[in-house]
């Protein structure tokens, strides 16, 4: 009972975004069938949400959450709908409907059991129509849905539909309707892996959720009409996600400091979605650990891995999410911070796929996107991959041109990152002689990074060692062989 009074209140709440029909259904008839798909609904996408409230909180937030989301396991057989801008200020130059189509297909594939079953473009004016469409497209539209046959759900591949707009597609169209927030958050929901990644994620739907409610609830006088208790609900979530993430990337910063302290420099590599940045870092590591795969946003979780340069310099090679165009920054918003704190590795490494299609706009989208992020004078090596699948005439000339499925260019690039790496740490190459087995080549064994050691050959009792080491860990050493 106390289960459905809370329904009642969030229905209540939401009762102008539902249709006729759905109203009648939820409000009014009160039924045990309505309880029936609240609770299932609730147990079939129970899995994706983390739970850290209360059992009647998470029940609660769930449904809203279901209600402003929609469901992803289970899967659908979707209809995208691919909206343009035909001219003017809005229109998008860097790109075309064929390649936003296309990313939007390799969305809808990313989610497990989700396939695409027809599709279409909607060349418009503008996307603030309340249908979206007029009512010619409109009736194209439904047309070409039903001809399809067995369409489950339609997903509009724009960054964020009105929540009107919603509801008015789904009440003519009568499919659940999904535009790219939603979709991408329940891709991230799959993907999540760690504690701090199922927090991001979980933070990231709150601004949608919170959007959409508001868009609902706005009065005829422009007051906004949300219960106190789902305002106090999402607001109490929300503060709660972002100490929770605050406690742990406090955690991650004293992690970091003590590897700056250890003396690893780091390399971040960062690039668009599915560019080929975990099987780059594979490729540089060898670690067989890391899984590449053929699915966007497959790493959503900064992560290090250790790796050796030519000069046996031991660096650390940062994993990082991969960007999207048109999406709303207040769904990335929480990966940010995660993402800053990979920023300032002493290098950064910008992959993109040299072969797909839209490269170009994907490049210009992740060099505006970090640009905020990164101080002017930190160092990126743009890397260009997937250079087994293009002829060479593809290639820009001042790029590095890698395949991290062939491995081909990856020692040009270990170069390349040593040489300006040695200029961004201070890190010199210096020979000294010192007797063998002594504490002073412990010392540089334990401090430097030793590069070669041979005994000397005038004298085999000592060694020459020939190491990195800053002008810093000279002075030290100098001071050690004095004490
Ligand atoms: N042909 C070819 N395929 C590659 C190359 N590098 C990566 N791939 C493939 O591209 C897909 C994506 O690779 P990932 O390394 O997972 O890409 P990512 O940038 O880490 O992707 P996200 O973590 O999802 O953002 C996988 O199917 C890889 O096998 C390459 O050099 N050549
Ligand atoms: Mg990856």
């Amino acid at each position: 009972m106390h289960c459905v009074r809370k329904i009642l209140n969030i229905a209540q709440c939401n009762f102008q975004a539902y249709s006729k029909t759905e109203f009648a259904d939820t409000v009014c008839k009160r039924s045990g069938i309505l309880l029936q798909n609240v609770v299932c609904r609730f147990k079939h996408d129970s899995g994706e949400h983390q739970s850290f409230e209360g059992e009647a909180e998470e029940h609660e937030y769930t449904e809203l959450s279901n209600y402003c989301l929609g469901t992803a396991t289970g899967g659908h057989r979707t209809f995208i709908l691919q909206p343009y801008i035909k001219w003017g200020r809005d229109k998008k130059r860097n790109t075309s409907p064929e390649l936003q189509l296309a990313e939007a297909v390799a969305l809808i594939n990313t989610l497990p059991n989700w396939c695409v079953v027809g599709t279409k473009y909607a060349p418009l004016l503008t996307l603030q129509r309340k249908t979206l469409l007029g009512t010619g497209s409109m009736n194209d539209l439904k047309q070409q849905i039903s001809q399809c046959g067995d369409v489950s759900a339609v997903f509009v591949s724009t960054n964020m539909l009105r929540f009107r707009q919603i509801a008015q597609l789904r009440e003519i169209l009568g499919l659940p309707i999904y535009d790219r927030y939603s979709i991408v958050v329940h891709i991230f929901r799959r993907h999540a892996q760690s504690a701090e990644a199922k927090l991001q994620v979980t933070l990231a739907e709150i601004p949608y959720i919170r959007k959409k409610l508001f868009e609902t609830c706005v009065t005829k006088s422009g007051a906004i009409n949300v219960t106190e208790k789902t305002k106090l609900l999402l607001d109490g979530r929300e503060k709660r996600l972002r100490s929770e993430l605050k406690r742990l990337q406090q955690h991650r910063q004293l992690i970091r400091r003590s590897r700056k302290k250890n003396g690893f420099p780091t390399i971040a590599v960062i690039g668009y979605t599915n560019a080929g940045k975990t099987s780059l870092i594979r490729a540089l590591t060898d670690d067989s650990s890391l899984r590449p795969k053929n699915k966007l946003f497959a790493t959503l979780d900064t992560t290090a891995h250790q790796g050796i340069l030519l000069n046996k310099l031991k660096v650390l090679y940062m994993d990082t999410i991969g960007f999207i165009q048109d999406v709303p920054e207040s769904l990335i918003e929480p990966f940010i911070v995660t993402l800053e704190d990979a920023m300032i590795a002493d290098v950064i490494v910008h992959v993109y796929d040299v072969s797909h299609p839209d490269v170009k706009a994907q490049y210009q989208h992740v060099q505006q996107t970090v640009k905020p992020m990164i101080d002017t004078e930190r160092p990126i090596i743009d890397v260009a991959n997937k250079c087994d699948l293009v002829t060479s005439d593809c290639i820009p000339k001042d790029v590095i041109a890698v395949s991290a499925k062939n491995l081909t260019g990856i020692d040009l690039l270990r170069l390349k990152i040593e040489k300006i790496l040695l200029a961004v740490t201070g890190l010199l190459r210096t020979r000294v002689r010192v007797e063998s087995g002594s504490s002073a080549a412990s010392w540089l064994y334990k401090m430097t990074t030793v590069i070669n050691a041979q005994p000397d050959p005038d004298n085999p009792q000592y060694m020459i060692f020939e190491v990195l080491a800053t002008s810093l860990d000279i002075q030290k050493f100098k001071q050690f062989l004095r004490q």
